[in-house]
């Protein structure tokens, strides 16, 4: 057909043979590059069926089966994204501030799979569930979908460009604001960027979906999230919502630096900056429901921004914490679908629906609604359950290693690869005495890891941690703990660790301070939406994007393929279907997998719509 429709093509028989005539005619090649896509896409099957990275699908069923009745065609009902149209942040966040019901942010989206599932849900899996969401829970304040580990892990492990994530998600939730989580200088990496790249990062957020952005600094440093929070104000669109990093416990008497009046005193230059709304982010599930009646009360009596409470279920009862700050005033609080809650993630949205039923601050979502949408996100837990952190239950040593949620997970993958998979106590322990000797910061992206960094090391050589303290010098510093000791990530709320700093830092380089923007960077930045995106990537994930570019290449856009094949390839006997685009599929299945070579190339007979296509893999298992 490709070679027919050339030869009847009016210019091709009257000459005009110039190297545009195939630009000019892109249905021509259509049949070509599906044939090509239909290839790339096979490999990456034929490899995954091949080498089985994440062993056999756990799941017999199609999550898509466990979707709820709803009629899509009909309009998602008006919500909080047409409120933020219509008031402006300022007007929005005085609303929040003024309504009686209990405001409350769906995490699934992101933080919930990123502390329960290594960040692993695939864009695919967000965007079927989207629009049920949209449909059946549109009184939701937000759903957090976006930033956070979410970019890096698009680009790095999921063949994806998180752009495109959130050009989806847009379209899905016309009706809901769509928040992400942005690490103030740090915007999604772990390191600062120049304020050109926040600027031109936020904007870009912005005019692809973000309503609200959830701001924070991982040493609760304000100068480190202005750049940020001006970039979010200047959208004149957007909603800055800004973070004080909760940790320590602020009711214990013996607590010297953060204190209530330390939150205060961040709060007052938080909202002194223009926050519209005001986060307490606890990250590893340390408030506790009186202190966080406390902080709150005091939040709201001394400001009038509303107040949105974060925390992580980590030892088990946080649930509490929501409702002590819900008694207290606080305006909104986040929580995530049942199965996708607990543990590591957000407490579960159902039982914060279910207590707040029937009250004054009822929240308004409907319970049944709520519930409706689990059996999907129990059937996508079980998809990705190689991915899960196999943390069986809540627990209490949190109160003492204070390790945040999403970073307990990967500890413990990273305690596997050091060979003391059945000692994590000890690097509990370690995360423990890092933290004093580092001087006691809030843990969150980046500093967390610069605590881990230092946890696993002293695991690893069997450190004496007082030892270590006292003469870093003798030992191997990792490169994160000597960049942060030099100030790579800002000032410590409580001040440096002396002499620790100055042993650490005598005789040692540390590369601190941003490294500027080339002149074709900037150039990049101030492009077209599509080359500022392509800059971003680049900016902030070189090798990741490298990965993510290679992989396109190669296999394609495998954005396309169901997670069950994604992740598990193709099974014996069954035809698996892709889209390739609406009204061109892909029909795949697989024959016969033959003996490896001298080369470890395997031949495996495969049929790609209906014809018999042999495709050879290498074996690397
Ligand atoms: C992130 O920075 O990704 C976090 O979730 C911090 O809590
Ligand atoms: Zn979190």
């Amino acid at each position: 057909p490709f070679l027919q429709a050339v030869l009847d093509d009016e210019a091709f028989l009257a000459g005009d043979l110039s190297t545009a005539f195939i630009d000019e005619r892109p249905g021509l090649v259509r049949g070509r590059e599906s044939k090509d896509r239909g290839s790339k896409i096979l490999n990456w099957l034929v490899d995954v069926t091949v080498n089985k990275p994440n062993g056999e699908n756990p799941l017999s069923i199609d999550p898509r089966d466990k979707l709820p009745d709803v009629d899509l065609s009909s309009p998602a009902p008006a919500g909080s994204r047409q409120r933020l149209l219509e008031l402006g942040p300022a007007g929005f966040a005085r609303a929040l501030r003024e309504q009686t019901a209990l405001a409350v942010t769906d995490t699934t989206f992101r933080d919930a799979h990123q502390s329960l599932l290594a960040t692993r849900v695939r864009t695919r899996d967000l965007a079927v569930v989207a629009p049920y969401v949209a449909r059946t829970t549109p009184q939701l304040l937000s759903v957090e979908a976006w930033g956070g580990a979410t970019y890096d892990v698009a680009l790095r492990f999921l063949g994806e460009d998180p752009w495109e994530r959130l050009a989806k998600l847009r379209d899905a939730l016309p009706n809901i604001a769509i928040q992400m989580l942005l690490r103030g200088r740090n915007t999604v990496g772990y390191t600062p960027y120049p304020t050109e790249v926040t600027d031109a990062f936020v904007r870009e957020a912005a005019t692809s979906g973000i309503d609200i952005f959830r701001i924070f600094d991982a040493l609760n440093d304000v100068s480190q999230m202005r750049p940020a929070i001006d970039a979010v104000l200047a959208t004149g669109s957007t909603v800055a919502e800004v973070a004080v990093c909760y940790t320590g416990d602020l009711l214990d008497p013996a607590e010297d630096l953060y204190t209530l009046d330390y939150y205060l005193r961040l709060a007052e230059q938080i909202v002194d900056a223009g926050a519209h709304v005001l986060a307490v982010k606890d990250m590893a599930g340390l408030l506790r429901p009186a202190a966080a009646a406390k902080l709150v009360a005091a939040l709201r009596e001394n400001f009038d921004v509303p107040v949105h409470v974060h925390t992580h279920d980590t030892p088990g009862g946080q649930l509490a914490t929501l409702l002590a700050a819900s008694a207290a005033g606080a305006d909104a609080v986040d929580a995530a679908s049942a199965p996708m809650a607990g543990s590591t993630s957000q407490p579960s949205l159902s039982s914060l629906v279910a207590a707040l039923a029937h009250t004054e601050r009822d929240t308004g979502l409907e319970l049944r609604a709520v519930s409706d949408l689990e059996p999907y996100w129990e059937a996508v837990r079980h998809l990705y359950r190689p991915f899960e952190s196999g943390l069986a239950g809540p627990t209490g040593r949190v109160y003492a290693h204070e390790i945040p949620g999403g970073q307990l997970s990967n500890l413990r993958q990273q305690a596997i690869a050091l060979g003391l998979a059945d000692d994590f106590e000890l690097i509990e322990d370690m995360y423990a005495a890092a933290n004093e000797i580092l001087g006691r910061v809030p843990k969150v992206t980046p500093s967390s890891k610069v605590v881990g960094d230092l946890a696993l090391h002293l695991a690893a050589v069997k450190a004496d941690p007082a030892d270590f303290a006292a003469n870093p010098h003798t030992y191997d510093v990792p490169d994160s703990v000597v960049g942060f000791m030099a100030g790579e990530l800002g000032d410590l709320p409580g001040g440096w660790p002396e002499p620790f700093r100055t042993k650490v830092l005598a005789g040692r380089t540390a590369r601190t301070g941003v490294t500027p923007l080339s002149d074709d960077d900037r150039a990049a930045l101030d492009g077209d939406s599509a080359t500022r995106r392509r800059a971003l990537n680049r900016l902030l994930f070189p090798q990741p994007t490298r990965i993510y570019e290679e992989q396109r290449e190669t296999y394609g856009d495998l954005s396309l393929l169901d997670t069950a094949d994604y992740l598990y390839g193709l099974q014996d006997g069954r035809e698996h279907v892709v889209e390739l685009e609406k009204g061109v599929q892909l029909y795949a299945g697989l024959e016969s997998i033959g003996a490896a070579d001298d080369k470890g190339i395997r031949s495996v007979m495969t049929t790609l719509n209906g014809q018999l296509r042999p495709v050879a893999a290498r074996d690397r298992t």
